[in-house]
């Protein structure tokens, strides 16, 4: 399997997040990378290729509002403007009973487009994140080609990104944009299939009142778990989009047992929509070691995970999210993908 990555990822570095009462340095690491490389060449798994620039901001534009778009590619000119250079944060965020208006200045346009504290930019942040995008659309292309799969090593991660909303280390939902692509360049159904340890809230709003696009997660339960605003088993989708949203939470401590088999509830569904592509965002913080997560996921596991999605038989597109165990990601990345190259 042939991965697409691009070393732009590394100017987003040095950002912070808010939890819980403390800011801290952001999990979300340019290391990671580094070890899913590292493990691509110790087993062989395929070609490394270095993303090809493409207008990121048209691609995303199809799954993105403009005005948030706009406000990113802005953003650290205003900042700058403001006489400051640190990493940034969100802290005031329209809640209930408030206006839906957005403001001038920038301290009040960055919680108008977040959700969290997780959206933190430094100087090189929006060059990063269209970097992604450009990994993500490489990948697909190389499906469009023919590959059976490609892996788009994207960094920083997407599926919390939503429309206008960044947060939770996302900015572009980098797979959100690749189902779009694949869309528009004949398919007719695409599935997107999180495996991440977190809902994906941002994928799945995008797609909340679509038809075309089916978005099944495996998460932990949002009612214990970040992102808490989302994820539960009774939201489904809306109108068109009634039947095309799957959400299967599940419990802190939850180990293959329970995974593997929400795993193969999600896949009996995929066949029943029968994609012509599936994007999988591959989150590997189901880890027993994630330092932010609480599900017991063990390295033998992952490949299971590949080969099960193998047995689906779409072209496979595999888009990076969480994992923040860095020393263990590369054997985890690297095993779903080895364990889907061997089914
Ligand atoms: N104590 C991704 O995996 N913080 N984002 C949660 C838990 C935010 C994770 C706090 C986690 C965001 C792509
Ligand atoms: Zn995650």
């Amino acid at each position: 399997m042939k991965t697409v990555y691009s070393p732009r990822h590394r100017l987003h570095a040095d950002n912070q997040e808010l939890n819980a009462g403390v800011i801290t340095p952001a999990f979300e690491l340019p290391a990671r990378v580094d070890f899913i490389l590292q493990r691509i060449a110790a087993v062989g798994l395929g070609a490394v290729i270095e993303a090809a620039p493409v207008d990121a901001v048209a691609a995303a534009a199809k799954v993105h509002d403009a005005g948030y778009l706009r406000f990113m590619a802005d953003f650290w000119k205003l900042w700058l403007a403001e006489g400051r250079t640190g990493p940034t944060m969100p802290y005031v965020w329209p809640a209930r009973g408030q206006r839906d208006i957005r403001p001038q200045h920038v301290n009040g346009l960055m919680g108008y487009y977040s959700f969290d504290g997780g959206g933190s930019f430094v100087a090189g942040t929006w060059e990063a994140v269209q970097s992604a995008v450009w990994s993500a659309v490489g990948a697909a292309e190389l499906i469009h080609g023919g590959e059976t799969a490609a892996y788009a090593l994207c960094r920083p991660p997407g599926h919390h990104a939503g429309s206008s909303t960044m947060g939770g280390y996302c900015f572009i939902n980098n797979a959100a944009v690749a189902a779009q692509w694949f869309l528009d360049h004949g398919a007719r159904r695409v599935t997107i299939l999180d495996v991440d340890y977190h809902h994906g809230n941002g994928t799945q709003e995008i797609f909340y009142r679509r038809r075309d696009v089916q978005v099944v997660n495996l998460h932990a339960d949002t009612a214990v778990a970040y992102p808490f605003f989302s994820g539960r088993a009774d939201e489904t989708g809306e109108g068109e989009g009634e039947g095309f949203t799957l959400n299967l939470p599940m419990p802190f401590g939850t180990a293959w047992e329970t995974w593997g088999a929400a795993l193969d509830v999600a896949c009996r569904a995929i066949e029943a929509f029968g994609p012509d592509a599936l994007v999988v965002s591959l989150g590997l913080d189901t880890f027993e070691g994630d330092p932010i997560s609480k599900f017991k996921l063990t390295r033998e596991d992952y490949p299971k995970i590949g080969a099960r999605i193998a047995r689906l038989g779409r072209p496979t597109l595999f888009v990076q999210e969480g994992g923040y165990a860095v020393e263990d990601i590369g054997h985890n990345a690297v095993g779903v993908l080895s364990g889907f190259e061997g089914a």
